[in-house]
C-alpha cells in the first residue's frame, strides 16, 4: 500500500470507523483541507489526517489556528454530519477531545459552546467542522499539547494554554491522537444511533457557560443574557435580558 492510501489503524485502535485510513503528514497547509482533498479522491468516512505543523491552520470565520511545530495535535477526521442537527458533529468532537485529555493527563477541561475547550478561562483546543454539502465533513481538532502560552503569537498570551502547562508534565502527542480517535469513534456512534441526549448530558457536565452572564453575537444581532444550557440538537439556550429565551444555532459567545 502506498503511503498516500494511508494505513488502516482500526484494528490497533479498536474502533469501528475512525482510523479507516490514517495519513500522517509533517508540514501541511491545513489537515482540514487535506482531509477534504482526500474526500475528493474517494477517501472513506473515518479517514484521519494528522500533521506535525500547519502553514495555514484554520479557525472559524476565516480566522487562524496557530501551532508549535511537533508539539500540538492537529487532526482531522472525515465524518458525516447528522442531517437534522449538523452542529452535533462539532459537539461530539469537543466532547471526545475533552475526555481524551482528561483521561490522559487528568486536566479538567470545560467545553464552551460551540467549539472551544478551556482549562480555567484559557483556550486549550478548538474544533472546526467544514466542507461542501453532500459528503462527509472534515472535523478538525487542534490541541495545544506541549508548551507554554508564550510559544504562541503574543496576542494569545493571556488567552491560550497547553495541556503540559496545566498538567505540570508533558504528554505524547501520538498517544493523545490515539485516545482521541478511539473516543471520537464512540461518541460518533452514539450520534449515529440517535443517542444525542447521552452526548449532550456528558457535555452538560463540563459546560463552561451554564448559568453565566454572556454576550452572544449571532447573525447580525448582539444579545446580552444568561446562558442556560445546550439543547439536544446542539443549539445553545440563552435567556436574554429582556426575558426572551433564544436558541442559538451558530455564533460567538463571550463571558461577561
Ligand atoms: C477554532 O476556531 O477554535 C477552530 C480551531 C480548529 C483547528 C484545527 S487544527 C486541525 C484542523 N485543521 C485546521 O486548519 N483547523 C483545524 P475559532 O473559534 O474561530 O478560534 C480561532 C481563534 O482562536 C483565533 O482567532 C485566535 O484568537 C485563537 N487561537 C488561534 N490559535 C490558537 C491556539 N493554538 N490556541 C488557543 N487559541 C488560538
Amino acid at each position: 500500500m502506498s503511503p498516500e492510501q494511508g494505513i488502516d489503524r482500526r484494528p490497533r485502535l479498536g474502533t469501528r470507523l475512525v482510523g479507516a485510513r490514517w495519513h500522517q503528514r509533517q508540514a501541511i497547509d491545513s489537515t482540514n483541507l487535506e482531509a477534504l482533498r482526500l474526500r475528493e479522491g474517494g477517501a472513506p468516512v473515518g479517514t484521519v489526517v494528522v500533521a506535525d505543523t500547519q502553514t495555514a491552520g484554520r479557525g472559524r470565520l476565516g480566522r487562524r489556528w496557530d501551532d508549535v511545530p511537533g508539539r500540538c495535535l492537529l487532526m482531522s477526521v472525515l465524518l458525516e454530519a447528522p442531517t437534522h442537527a449538523p452542529g452535533l458533529l462539532t459537539a461530539a468532537a469537543a466532547l471526545a477531545t475533552a475526555e481524551a485529555i482528561e483521561a490522559l493527563v487528568g486536566v479538567c477541561v470545560a467545553i464552551k459552546w460551540p467549539n472551544d475547550l478551556l482549562a480555567g478561562e484559557r483556550k486549550l483546543a478548538g474544533v472546526l467542522a467544514e466542507g461542501p454539502a453532500g459528503g462527509p465533513l472534515a472535523v478538525g481538532i487542534g490541541v495545544n499539547v506541549n508548551g507554554a502560552p508564550e510559544d504562541l503569537p503574543p496576542e494569545l498570551l493571556e488567552r491560550a494554554t497547553f495541556v503540559s502547562h496545566e498538567a505540570g508534565r508533558e504528554a505524547a502527542v501520538a498517544a493523545l491522537a490515539d485516545e482521541l480517535a478511539a473516543r471520537l469513534d464512540g461518541v460518533y456512534h452514539l450520534l449515529v444511533d440517535g443517542q444525542t441526549c447521552a452526548v449532550i448530558a456528558r457535555i452538560a457536565g463540563r459546560d463552561a457557560l451554564a448559568g453565566r452572564r454572556v454576550q452572544a453575537r449571532a447573525l447580525s444581532q448582539t444579545l446580552a443574557g444568561t446562558a442556560l444550557r445546550w439543547l439536544d440538537d446542539g443549539r445553545l439556550l440563552l435567556r436574554v435580558d429582556d426575558g426572551r429565551e433564544v436558541a442559538l444555532e451558530a455564533g460567538e459567545v463571550t463571558l461577561l
